[in-house]
């Protein structure tokens, strides 16, 4: 192996390390709490960070939750989905698993080779009468084709939501993501660019649904404090909800660092065959959540994942297998088509460490190392 005479990492770099606020800046935010006793079920903490996020998605509605999963199977409640939704496999488990434990029959699409998000081409083949809706991921933040997705939606009446865990903060032409579709959940997990530890929310344009989604993760219990939905519990705490209004503070700078990291790799690796790396597409404003890497020719994912692990550097193959190809979906959704192109980024990508203090050494550790394992 050629990377042999590079010296391992003294300390494990990991794909990712969540951001956090000072020690002294998250206790001042969380003082008050002790003079209120006032710990979760919609507390000041969490208005104000409702206000905060409203704000900076400039969005009217958002509901906060416990994590994104809980979220999205909400959405699909909320909105009462039925029968088949037409939806990615190239994404985290979470995102099929909301639809089936919600009852609904997830339908696999193709993804697009440029930027891994689904094929608004592939749609309209899949579409059949039980067909209620479009369950699209803004994967690593990578904004989906919504236009040619509205365009189908209308054309068949169907709901179009968003997966957007990686896409807090992306703009499209200005625009939050938040804005797309008819809702979008967004993670807000420790592994994400903004965090509340565990975390999550719902947003949308319109106000209608927000009564809707609040009591969905509050036993269903509505404003008028009628039990109004068959509702569970993914409320967010006070301290998540501190921990977002610390984290926010430092987002826009958070990300800027990220983007420059962004940049030394595609220094490093952006001209070489058989690595392709996705840049921003025209309009976006990225939030750099992610540095996926696809692997061909001389290279080999999994031996690029082996060498770098000798170094003591963990990337990850975020998201292999596919979701149709893990254990349960082949066991139970035997029919589920096949995705080549799907099947193909699954089996040759590679997230590369991602987060703002991500040292200029330690990149260039790794740039080496992934050039160096080559065959
Ligand atoms: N939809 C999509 C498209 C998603 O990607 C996700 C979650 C969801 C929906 C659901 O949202 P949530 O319910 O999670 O809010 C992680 C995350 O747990 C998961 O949130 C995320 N996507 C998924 C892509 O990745 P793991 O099992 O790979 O994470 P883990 O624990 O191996 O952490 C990765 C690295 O991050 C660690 O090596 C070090 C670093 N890390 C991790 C944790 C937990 C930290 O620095 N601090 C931490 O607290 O799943």
């Amino acid at each position: 192996m050629k990377t042999d005479n590079i010296t391992p990492l003294k300390n494990p770099v990991f794909v990712t390390r969540s951001s956090m606020p000072s020690f002294k800046e998250y206790c001042d935010e969380i003082k008050g709490i002790w003079e209120s006793h006032h710990l979760t079920n919609m507390g000041p903490k969490h208005n104000r960070l409702v206000q905060k996020l409203s704000e900076y998605l400039n969005i009217p509605s958002v509901s906060l939750y416990a994590n994104g999963h809980l979220a999205l199977e909400n959405m699909l409640e909320a909105y009462k989905v039925s029968g088949e939704v037409i939806t990615t496999p190239f994404t985290f488990v979470s995102t099929t698993n909301a639809l089936v434990r919600k009852g609904l029959k997830p339908v696999f699409c193709d993804i697009k080779k440029d930027d891994y998000t689904i094929d608004p081409s592939k749609i309209e083949a899949l579409i059949t009468e039980k067909t209620s809706a479009i369950l699209a991921v803004h994967v690593y933040g990578h904004v989906c084709d919504d236009q040619a997705i509205s365009d189908i939606a209308q054309k068949y009446d169907l709901k179009v939501f968003y997966d957007a865990a990686h896409a807090f903060g992306v703009l499209k032409k200005g625009v939050s993501v938040a804005a797309l579709g008819d809702c979008s959940m967004f993670s807000f997990h420790a592994t994400k660019v903004f965090n509340t530890i565990e975390g999550g929310a719902l947003c949308c344009r319109e106000s209608s649904m927000l009564g809707a989604f609040d009591a969905f993760k509050n036993f269903g219990l509505d404003a008028d404090k009628e039990y109004s939905e068959m509702g569970g519990n993914a409320k967010m705490s006070e301290f998540h909800a501190a921990m977002g209004l610390c984290n926010l503070r430092h987002l826009d700078e958070e990300i800027e660092k990220r983007k420059k990291v962004f940049e030394r790799y595609a220094d490093g690796l952006g001209n070489t065959e058989g690595i392709k790396l996705c840049f921003p597409g025209e309009g976006i404003t990225h939030n750099y959540a992610y540095m996926p890497v696809l692997f061909t020719g001389a290279f080999n994912r999994d031996k690029v994942f082996d060498s770098l692990q000798k170094l003591n550097i963990f990337a990850r193959k975020y998201f292999y297998p596919l979701t149709s190809d893990t254990e349960w979906y082949k066991i139970n959704v035997p029919e589920r088509k096949h995705t080549p192109i799907a099947a193909f980024v699954a089996d040759n990508i590679l997230c590369l460490p991602m987060y703002s203090e991500l040292s200029s050494d330690e990149i260039d550790i790794i740039i080496n190392a992934v050039l160096r394992s080559a065959e």
